[in-house]
């Protein structure tokens, strides 16, 4: 196994959190119990390949930046052998247990079908080594259905029924190597599933093909017993205008109106929601209340600019909002906190990977002891519950399971003359949050 990539940079060490050590946890600590369960197995954390391995931080406007000594550019397969050698000396070092891939980051398009599954194949087993050598486990893996030109229309939403047809192969080549390597989950973006403009789309056929599409998945990965979760994570533009799976709420209405929500949940990235108009802690509340909170994508957005700019989360006020959903969800069973973030184009070298993973890891951490401490504390909690007591009273418990009727409550309203409503009290709330971070 490679071991020489960052070679000024040993296991990343646990410091005090006064500590100036330039690389060092002041937070995370793997086995220290919160809730009565260890951190890592709150948090479940996973650097993901794309923008690990294979981002070179270019923008619109300007060439890679990325400094990758171990990298020659080419896609050989010794360099992809190479490139997931460096990966998996990062999870060690960086005391990250999980990753997730797409299969074109691993590995890349050939000419053929045939022969892109072959080199798969070959780069796949070399991922089986070096997890087996290492105890490092795939979160999810998933296809790239976005980048390859075919897909300019779409994948399964595509005019196209060869395009469709290909996806399909695709996706069942990633089930299978997914499987392989004994992946927890696997995750569907939409990527280009939406579209730019009504005039030339059939909006009925595309969102009915989408979910064909997820059924033949679902179907496939039962035959070969693929027993990890699947995920589709909503995101409501980049690249399409307007993507079918585009918040939360349209991913839930979606599912169920194409019998899909017993076989999916749902991967929920801050930026995406961010994006949606809504924060990632409503979209987590959302998922909760359904039963279909998953995975999360963890990174942040900047608020001055429209764009998924992947940002770390490295501010523990976002993660422990984040940390108090899970925990109320009573946290992950197989997904966990992938991190689908970039470094800045001005981050460039190696060690800011590290600054980057051990910024938003210790912004985790913290995030989870304040949201533990927020529970024990209790106020906040006593609050919602006293805030929605009148509900528990008979009345309340009639009109809950349906059997109150709109001509009984108009009796009741016509000798009712008050309406006891109470303060909010956002800004108590939101200083007792602050406080315990
Ligand atoms: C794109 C995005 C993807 C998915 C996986 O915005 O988040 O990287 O997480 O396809
Ligand atoms: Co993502």
């Amino acid at each position: 196994m490679s071991q020489d990539a960052f070679p000024s940079i040993e296991s990343i060490p646990f410091v005090e959190r006064t500590s100036k050590a330039a690389l060092g946890f002041r937070h995370y600590r793997p086995d220290e119990l919160v809730e009565g369960k260890p951190m890592r197995e709150h948090l479940r954390f996973a650097a993901c390949y794309w923008h690990t391995m294979r981002n070179g931080l270019a923008d619109p406007f300007g060439a890679p930046t990325a400094r990758t000594p171990w990298d020659d550019g080419s896609d050989s397969i010794d360099n992809c052998k190479r490139r997931a050698e460096v990966f998996f000396e990062f999870l060690r070092k960086c005391r990250i247990d999980f990753y997730c891939f797409h299969d074109r980051d691993i590995a890349p398009e050939r000419a053929t079908l045939a022969e892109s599954n072959r080199d798969l194949d070959v780069i796949v087993a070399h991922f089986e080594a070096l997890q087996r050598a290492s105890g490092k486990r795939l979160l999810w893996g998933t296809a790239c259905l976005f980048a390859h030109p075919r897909y300019v229309s779409g994948a399964a939403t595509s005019p196209r029924i060869e395009v469709f047809t290909h996806a399909a192969a695709q996706v069942k080549k990633a089930i299978e190597v997914t499987h392989r390597l004994g992946g927890e989950g696997y995750v569907f973006w939409g990527g280009r599933e939406g579209y730019t403009t009504l005039l030339n789309t059939n909006m009925k056929r595309e969102r009915e093909h989408l979910g064909r599409f997820l059924h033949l998945a679902v179907d496939f990965a039962k035959s070969i017993g693929f027993k990890g979760q699947f995920y589709i994570e909503p995101k409501p533009r980049e690249p399409s205008v307007h993507q079918y799976d585009s918040d939360t709420a349209a991913c839930l209405d979606f599912l169920r109106e194409f019998g899909l929500l017993e076989h999916l949940k749902l991967n929920i990235e801050t930026n995406h929601a961010t994006l949606a108009g809504h924060s990632v802690e409503h979209e987590l509340a959302a998922c909760r209340a359904a039963g279909a909170l998953g995975s999360i994508d963890a990174n942040a957005g900047t608020d001055h600019c429209g764009w998924d700019t992947d940002e770390f989360p490295t501010d523990p006020r976002l993660t422990t909002k984040i940390m108090l959903e899970l925990l109320a969800a009573g946290g992950f069973t197989t997904g966990g906190l992938n991190f689908d973030a970039k470094r800045r184009r001005e981050s460039f070298e190696p060690v800011d990977l590290f600054h980057a993973h051990i910024a938003g890891m210790d912004a985790f951490a913290r995030g989870l002891k304040a949201a533990a401490a927020v529970r024990a504390d209790g106020r906040i909690a006593s609050f919602v519950k006293e805030r929605y007591a009148s509900w528990d009273s008979e009345l309340g418990r009639s009109i809950e399971r349906g059997t109150t009727t709109m001509a009984q409550l108009e009796q009741l309203a016509l000798t009712q003359h008050a309406w006891p409503v109470e303060s909010g009290r956002q800004e108590m709330l939101e200083h007792i949050l602050y406080e315990q971070i």
